[in-house]
């Protein structure tokens, strides 16, 4: 059994996605990370960067004591691994898979988080913080539209990288992306969204996405965080 720790973000439905291709069985926890969760000590313990998602896998393929992972890419590539799925063996396969898994962890989830953060949820409009993270939210789609100009999958057969990238250009509009100008993005994003594991992965978050938008004291929680709050949560 894996026990996972959501919240039904980006991040956390990349790995609802992979959860409910395999059908395998799993539990979830949910981090409510608008009211702190993600800095109580028995999370902490296991997830010491305090985001979610994390996973513990109770019945590891070496038999030993449960493992933790924390990092979605990292909980994609240890899933993949263990079940032998969406991550090619091949070593020319298995690169590919590996840099556009690579490229949505450290570009289009960084830039579009802070795209989402300019955009929505600063107290202040920064013009030049906008245009900075809308036009390289662009840039990046363009990237991945030339990518999949002539294939069907980022990395030619549906993979991790996929289910990595989709749910951060689920938001495109938050993001101030026309995908009508991204052709090929569009017929993947299309084909994408009609998986029914995908449908399956993004109601999985329905209990938890009803509520509020993230309140005045949340945002206080969410973007004050400094190395001082980080240490007090941990000690
Ligand atoms: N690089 C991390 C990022 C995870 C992340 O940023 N999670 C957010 C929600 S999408 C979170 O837990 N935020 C809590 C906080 O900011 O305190 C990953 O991919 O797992």
């Amino acid at each position: 059994m894996i026990d996972l720790y959501y919240w039904p973000t980006p991040n956390g439905h990349k790995i609802t996605i992979f959860l409910e291709e395999l059908g395998i069985d799993y539990k979830i926890f949910p981090v409510d990370i608008s009211a702190g969760d993600q800095f109580k000590p028995e999370f902490l313990a296991f997830s010491p960067n305090n985001r979610m998602p994390a996973i513990i896998d109770h019945a590891p393929t070496d038999g030993g004591e449960p493992i933790t992972v924390f990092e979605s890419g990292a909980i994609l590539l240890y899933l993949a691994e263990k079940y032998g799925q969406f991550l090619p063996n091949d070593v020319r396969g298995r690169k590919t898979v590996t840099e556009w898994l690579m490229w949505q962890m450290g570009g289009l989830g960084p830039m579009a988080g802070q795209n989402h953060h300019f955009t929505q949820y600063a107290p202040e409009k920064l013009p030049y913080a906008m245009d900075r993270y809308v036009n390289e939210t662009n840039r990046l789609y363009g990237v991945l539209n030339t990518r999949l100009e002539g294939r069907d999958f980022v990395a030619g057969d549906y993979s991790i990288a996929d289910m990595a990238i989709y749910p951060w250009i689920v938001p495109y509009e938050r993001q101030q992306q026309d995908l009508n100008t991204f052709p090929n993005l569009k017929r993947w994003f299309e084909t994408m969204e009609a998986r029914p594991a995908v449908v399956d992965a993004y109601a999985k978050g329905d209990p938890w996405r009803s509520q509020p938008a993230v309140t005045e004291e949340g945002k206080k929680l969410l973007f004050g965080q400094t190395a001082q709050s980080h240490t007090q949560a941990a000690e």
